[in-house]
């Protein structure tokens, strides 16, 4: 299987990520892409190719214009304010504030557009977000193109990343662009797979009303784990994209066991569903080892669990989510694209 990659991730390096009340170094850091490069090119799992640039129109058709702009200028607003530390929003329209026009002033502005205040803006956070769509996009281009496979190596992540905000590490939706990009391209289903250990709420949000894209999530329970306010099972979508949501919530410390339990069933919707593609979120937060989440898979299962994907058959596109635990992440992640390779 061909990946896509590009050094730009690396413009994408916050020196912090607010936890426990502290600055500390982020979870979300460059060596975990270098890592999953080394394992493709040591197991010699494919090609490495860099992105094409497909500028800002695919974005568009998942993410609101202010939002883009937003983004393509809060660091220079934020530093033309004076402030000496990295961009972190501090006040959100929560519930009762409901004036739902972004403010002129940059606190308000970050706060406006922010889903979790973790994570920080700093120099370069946009370059490499759009780097990572382009290297989204480039790989869907392949498996439109008839490739049965590709992954794009995307840093910054992207499922929590809604039409206007941004948190959880992620600025742009990669996977619901590269979605996007199929049906814009004659697909008339996609289906989106988020194994990722947090729950896809950006994802979800963005295709929450629409039957041409079914997505389905395996989680931490959103009552014990991050975002908390997304991802029940009760979530089944809306309007006309009522039935195609589906969410997979797990309690602390799910094994292999109840986890592909869960998947066996996802996976067989997504065979009644008959996609044109499937679109793989693939974070491998869900690892035992993972130091911000709660399941526990083992390497191997991640092996298991990408064979049991490519036994659906479907041309399919996977994308670099999340996973912190990062002496192993070339390994897991590499053990999926193997796994669904060995079919
Ligand atoms: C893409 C992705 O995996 N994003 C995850 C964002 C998680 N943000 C919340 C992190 C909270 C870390 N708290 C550590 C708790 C350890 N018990
Ligand atoms: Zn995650």
């Amino acid at each position: 299987m061909k990946s896509i990659y590009t050094d730009k991730h690396k413009l994408r390096d916050a020196q912090t990520e607010l936890c426990g009340g502290e600055l500390v170094p982020p979870f979300e850091c460059p060596v975990r892409a270098e890592y999953v490069l080394e394992r493709i090119r040591k197991t010699g799992l494919g090609e490495v190719l860099g992105p094409d640039s497909h500028g800002l129109e695919p974005v568009l058709r998942v993410h609101d214009r202010d939002y883009v702009d937003f983004l393509a200028t809060c660091w220079r607003d934020w530093k033309a304010a004076g402030y000496k530390g990295e961009a972190i929003a501090t006040c959100w329209p929560s519930r009762r504030l409901t004036r739902a026009v972004p403010p002129r002033e940059i606190d308000g502005r970050i706060g406006y557009y922010c889903l979790a205040s973790e994570t920080a803006i700093s120099e370069g956070t946009w370059e490499a977000a759009q780097a990572a769509a382009d290297v989204a996009l480039t790989a869907q281009r392949l498996v439109a193109d008839g490739e049965r496979a590709a992954f794009g190596l995307c840093r910054p992540p992207g499922h929590h990343a809604a039409a206007d905000m941004f948190g959880g590490y992620c600025f742009l939706n990669n996977a619901a662009i590269a979605a996007q990009a199929f049906l814009d391209g004659g697909a008339e289903r996609v289906a989106l797979l988020d194994v990722d250990f947090h729950h896809g709420n950006g994802t979800q949000s963005v295709f929450y009303q629409r039957p041409d894209v079914l997505f389905l999530s395996l989680h931490g329970d959103p009552d014990d784990a991050f975002p908390y306010f997304l991802g029940g099972a009760d979530e089944t979508g809306d309007g006309p994209g009522a039935g195609f949501n589906a969410n997979y919530p797990l309690p602390p410390g799910a094994d292999y066991g109840a986890w592909s339990k869960a998947l066996e069933d996802a996976l067989a919707r997504i065979g009644r569903y008959a996609p044109d593609a499937l679109v793989v979120s693939l974070g491998v937060d869900t690892f035992k080892d993972d130091p911000i989440s709660f399941f526990r898979l083992r390497s191997e299962d991640f092996t298991d669990y990408g064979r049991r994907i490519g036994g659906l058959g479907l041309p399919t596109l996977f994308v670099m989510e999340g996973g912190y635990a990062v002496a192993e992440i070339g390994v897991n992640t590499v053990n999926v694209l193997q796994g669904f390779e060995n079919v």
